[in-house]
């Protein structure tokens, strides 16, 4: 089954679009966790534990785990083994390099870390992207228009009749034979999504955005999804993880999404 199939395949079973983003910050969990041996753990145990029955993803920025240390690095790998088999995880690395350096991060990330998919910087083009790519049934997220200001300074460059992203996004496209890749597309710029989601009809968009940085989840929705509705990932991470009532909180963002879907 390739990375997309299985994509589809989960986000129909528990009904969910939702990915939430397991990326904590030690002075910022409960001050009863902070107490614990291993209050990183505690932290995402809690948040996989209220919330699994209710995404289809987790996805784990790197850069939250690597500032600890081999501390972090360990409590990445003891985070993942409590995700249930059935959700996907993704390595939020944004990593890439010269073919040769690049097969080292793709090694770590899908053999090492074992995750099912991982975000992937194309600007260095077609080799160092390939060893991403080349693993059956895993998935690589490629940064088509990102959600923070800068998404300006290089990927809204017009370039003939085009806009760098939609460079990217026809590029990827081209990529996609093993249909296992998928964009990162921010929430932040709703607009543009409707234009990327009819380029590429039926390729997985990573959305971060929702929450913290104020991106639109309803026009999100309605520009993103595929005509099955489908094959759009929302990912929430401080909003979710760092709410009172983690549980709670999930369900609402759920429940609208699936509103939103109108499914
Ligand atoms: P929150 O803003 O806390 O919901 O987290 C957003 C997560 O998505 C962080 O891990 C970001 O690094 C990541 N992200 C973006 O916020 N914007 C992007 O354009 C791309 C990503 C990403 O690739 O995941």
């Amino acid at each position: 089954m390739t990375f997309t199939e299985r994509l589809r395949q989960i986000q129909q079973t528990c009904n969910s679009l939702l990915c939430i983003g397991l990326d904590p910050v030690l002075d910022k969990i409960p001050s009863h966790l902070q107490k614990t041996g291993d209050p990183i753990v505690e932290f995402n145990k809690h948040i996989i534990e209220s919330t699994s029955d209710i995404v289809c993803a987790y996805k784990f920025n790197l850069a939250f785990y690597e500032v600890m240390g081999p501390a972090g690095i360990e409590a990445l790998e003891d985070s993942l083994d409590l995700v249930p088999q059935d959700i996907l995880t993704i390595g939020d690395g944004k990593r890439n390099d010269i073919g040769n350096s690049a097969e080292r991060y793709a090694e770590m990330l899908f053999e090492g870390f074992e995750f099912d998919a991982a975000t992937v910087n194309p600007y260095m083009g077609t080799d160092s992207v390939e060893p991403f790519i080349k693993y059956p049934g895993k998935g690589a997220f490629i940064l088509a228009l990102t959600s923070n200001p800068g998404a300006k300074d290089f990927q809204k460059l017009k370039i003939g009749d085009r806009y760098l992203y939609e460079k990217v996004v026809q590029r990827a496209k081209k990529w996609n034979t093993g249909n296992n890749i998928g964009l990162v597309v921010g929430a932040t710029q709703s607009r543009e999504l409707a234009g990327i989601r009819k380029l590429a009809s039926d390729m997985p968009i990573l959305l971060p955005g929702i929450g913290a940085q104020g991106g639109d989840l309803k026009k999100s929705i309605e520009h993103g999804c595929t005509r099955k509705k489908d094959l759009l990932l929302i990912n929430v991470g401080r909003s979710i993880i760092y709410a009172n009532n983690v549980r709670d909180t999930a369900l609402e963002v759920h429940a609208m999404i699936n509103t939103y879907r109108n499914v």
